[in-house]
């Protein structure tokens, strides 16, 4: 490895003892573009990578909301606007209880080199909250938001700060989010947030957007070994967003999601989670129940539940851990391995610890695509929302979805296309990590030092 970039990762670590999530995306995407590195000795001399691991700006806010019984609770609310060189930060707000700066920090490092790679402009940001929404009532929800957003209102705006969701936040919460701002400002700035409903200036597709994009990629994925879609067989995890628009997709193509995952275990389900419009809707249901338990799928329809476990070990074409960061382990990689799984898909951020990561990427035949090329669909989509807002119109579910499709179809290409220029054959991780830099680094070595 470049010695620079090795020193930089050594820095990250001693500095960021304390966050390993971040430590760990900073490893992956700093070894995977040594070589650019190598061949650029005027990034060493202006430091960039130094640069480039520091977010522009983070900063916490507090919280204070009031329950339903009439208790105050006080959360820490956060915004990293990471890097805004090509756009204006860009990113999503999560609320969960285990948020804390190392989780906000990874997630908007990751969406620098993710939302570069969309081919549109657009900065890389994240926040959110260590708020728990199980279990809060509609208005306990609503009054959090309102809260939340009068303290980060002042610093975010279209050409500024566009946040959208993530885990927690979906179309009612942005929709709390925006009308707190509108109320704040005075303003319709619709372009301010993205996610929205489609009465307010939402798009068409976005929902559906990060699941579909995902398997839009993966068909490129297959294309490239001159496979077909049609009749493979998916394991998927969660039951959240991202799942449900990737099984709605499957059922388009002729695929099949035979497993979905939550807190309390998996499920099997052989005929295919993505076979019937009742069975995709009822991942919906379960959402919205707040319960966060996947055995009401099996105690609906009949099929397995493990409790406790992964479905990691099922035997699939294709793997797709949908759900959140490090789900996959190296024992559980080892098992896929022994399984000749060929297909591992990444889609939720950071789904693998990097010691299973790099064991799949080793294996002989095993394909492996990173979460930030095959989730960036959501982003992607979230960009052309901004666009249309400030057109001031509105695109059809026809078009936003041939964009999209558009944008994955060239994710693909340009990360296929940087690991060939550096001699790394078909390899997308270093890929996709290789384009997105790059993009990044010219545009701030052009800016100048700051
Ligand atoms: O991880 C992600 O890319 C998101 N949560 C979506 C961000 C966005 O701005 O749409």
């Amino acid at each position: 490895m470049n010695s620079y970039v090795a020193s930089v990762i050594e820095y990250v670590k001693q500095r960021h003892a304390n966050e390993p999530e971040f430590v760990q995306t900073v490893e992956e995407v700093l070894s995977s573009i040594s070589p650019v590195i190598d061949a650029h000795p005027e990034y060493e001399k202006a430091d960039l990578l130094k640069r480039m691991v520091e977010p522009e700006r983070m900063f916490t806010f507090r919280v204070v909301w009031c329950d339903d019984a009439g208790q105050w609770h006080t959360n820490i609310g956060y915004r990293c606007q990471f890097n805004g060189a090509i756009g204006p930060y860009k990113g999503g707000l999560r609320f969960q209880k285990n948020v804390y700066p190392g989780i906000i920090k990874f997630l908007g490092f990751e969406q620098t080199f993710k939302n570069s790679l969309t081919g549109l402009p657009i900065g890389g940001g994240k926040g959110g909250s260590d708020f728990d929404p199980a279990g809060k009532s509609e208005a306990e929800i609503m009054r959090f938001c309102q809260s939340f957003m009068t303290a980060l209102y002042r610093y975010i705006g279209p050409d500024i700060d566009v946040p959208a969701g993530d885990m927690g936040v979906g179309g009612r919460e942005i929709g709390y989010l925006f009308g707190q701002y509108r109320r704040l400002k005075g303003v319709w700035e619709n372009g301010v947030l993205t996610g929205k409903g489609f009465s307010y200036g939402g798009s068409l597709t976005r929902p559906e957007a990060t699941g579909y994009g995902a398997m839009y990629y993966l068909q490129e994925v297959l294309k490239h070994e001159g496979e077909d879609i049609k009749g493979k067989t998916i394991a998927c995890a969660g039951f959240g967003n991202v799942t449900w628009g990737i099984c709605k997709k499957a059922n388009h193509l002729g695929a099949k999601v035979v497993t979905l995952s939550g807190p309390d275990g998996y499920i099997y389900d052989p005929d295919g989670v993505s076979s019937s419009q009742e069975k995709i809707d009822y991942l919906v249901t379960m959402r919205n129940s707040g319960r966060n338990r996947v055995q009401d799928y099996a105690d609906k329809f009949g099929v397995e539940f493990h409790p406790g476990e992964k479905p990691w070990g099922v035997k699939v074409d294709v793997i797709m851990p949908s759900a959140m960061q490090n789900d996959v382990h190296m024992e559980h990689a080892k098992q896929i391995a022994a399984n000749g799984i060929k297909y591992y898909i990444e889609v939720a951020n950071m789904p693998t610890t990097n010691d299973a990561l790099q064991f799949l990427r080793e294996q002989p035949g095993m394909i492996v695509a990173p979460s930030k090329a095959v989730n960036a669909g959501g982003v992607g989509v979230s960009a052309l929302e901004m666009s249309q807002n400030s057109e001031r119109l509105v695109w059809t579910a026809e078009e936003v979805d041939a964009q999209l499709r558009k944008m994955m179809e060239n994710i693909h290409r340009v990360s296929v296309e940087a690991a060939e220029e550096y001699g790394l054959g078909y390899d997308l991780v270093s890929g996709a990590n290789i384009a997105g830099f790059k993009k990044v680094a010219e545009a701030m070595m052009e800016q100048g030092c700051f």
